[in-house]
């Protein structure tokens, strides 16, 4: 029977049923998600006779390495393909140099998100805020096409779940998260491996970053930020793009409602991190600033210097964190 729920699941289905050479991408700057969704869905597209392109317009990190089929990823596409499939991307930009290739806008795509943010930019838009990954939401539209999982699927499918909760622990882990978990380990999935690998390590260069970070670190009006310029990630010889995962620690203050690291980019802009604690939001201040996100977690990137989206960021939060306090003691 086909409830209003899953019309996007099946016109999702019927497409890549219908496709031969579909183009996966996920987003710039890869995490856990991006990557996880990506092979995941890859490998499964791949058991149904399928031949799936892998793409990101970044480089993936090297901790997700054990991950099974992670090396087919690539950052070029030459050949042709007939359907693209969007993974935990809000917006088009969030695609990188992939939409600028000529056939592009002329071949169907598949938006499949859980960002609050999302700007249901695709043909068919399988977008699904409460859930907890875009992984998550990849096993729902594997499950309803009835695509066997095997262990390199699940691998990849519960990689996106552990990094986005960080390990079960953000507000929306739901008994269905624990379920589509459970799914996974019986599929073959070891929780443990991955917990290692994206949780428990990390490279010792970016806990030197964290360190020089740390000691630039502010707290105003209950906002804890810090920034990592180039010179200082130089310095510590951290050669990832992001902010190393600090912005997630910061925000385990407990005299802070929201944390902000900036990130100044080899491209001169500013990539900015952005977390709240449960009853704050960060995803509107990020979407006014041209980024998006969810509510406890979001970003955007904005023109340098790092001292001009210091001051555009901290203005815009102080403004909206009074907007919420405003509703919240006029709601109470
Ligand atoms: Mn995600």
């Amino acid at each position: 029977m086909t409830t209003k729920k899953n019309i996007p699941l099946k016109q999702a289905s019927q497409l890549i049923r219908s496709a031969h050479c579909p183009l996966l991408i996920s987003h710039i700057s890869p995490d856990g998600d991006a990557v996880g969704s990506l092979v995941g869905l890859g490998q499964a597209l791949r058991q149904m006779g399928l031949e799936p392109i892998l793409a990101c317009s970044d480089s993936i990190p090297a901790r997700f390495n054990y991950i099974p089929g992670v090396g087919d990823i690539v950052q070029e596409v030459s050949d042709p393909f007939d359907l693209v499939i969007s993974l935990d991307c809000s917006d088009m930009e969030r695609l990188g140099h992939f939409p600028q290739m000529p056939t592009f806008g002329s071949t169907p795509l598949v938006n499949i998100d859980h960002h609050l943010t999302n700007l249901n930019f695709g043909d068919v838009n399988l977008v699904d805020p409460r859930a907890s990954s875009t992984a998550e939401i990849v096993l729902r539209l594997l499950e309803y096409m009835t695509v066997p999982l095997d262990a390199e699927i699940a691998t990849a499918l519960l990689t996106g779940i552990v990094t986005d909760t960080r390990g079960f622990r953000t507000s929306n882990v739901t008994p269905q998260v624990m379920e589509a978990a459970l799914r996974l380990m019986q599929a073959g999935a070891s929780l443990p491996t991955i917990t290692h690998y994206t949780l428990n390590r990390r490279p010792t260069a970016a806990i030197r970053l964290w360190g020089a970070a740390l000691a630039l670190l502010r707290l105003e009006d209950r906002v804890i930020w810090t920034s990592i310029p180039l010179a200082m990630r130089r310095a510590a010889g951290y050669t990832g793009n992001g902010d190393a995962g600090l912005v997630s620690f910061l925000i385990s203050a407990d005299d802070a409602d929201v944390a902000v690291v900036f990130v100044e980019r080899e491209d001169n802009r500013i990539e900015v991190g952005l977390r709240a604690v449960p009853g704050f939001d960060v995803a509107r201040v990020a979407l006014q600033l041209g980024g998006g996100g969810h509510a406890l977690a979001a970003g955007c990137n904005l023109p340098g210097p790092l001292e001009e989206a210091q001051k555009r960021v901290l203005a815009a939060l102080r403004v909206d964190l009074a907007r919420q306090s405003l509703k919240r003691s006029g709601a109470g």
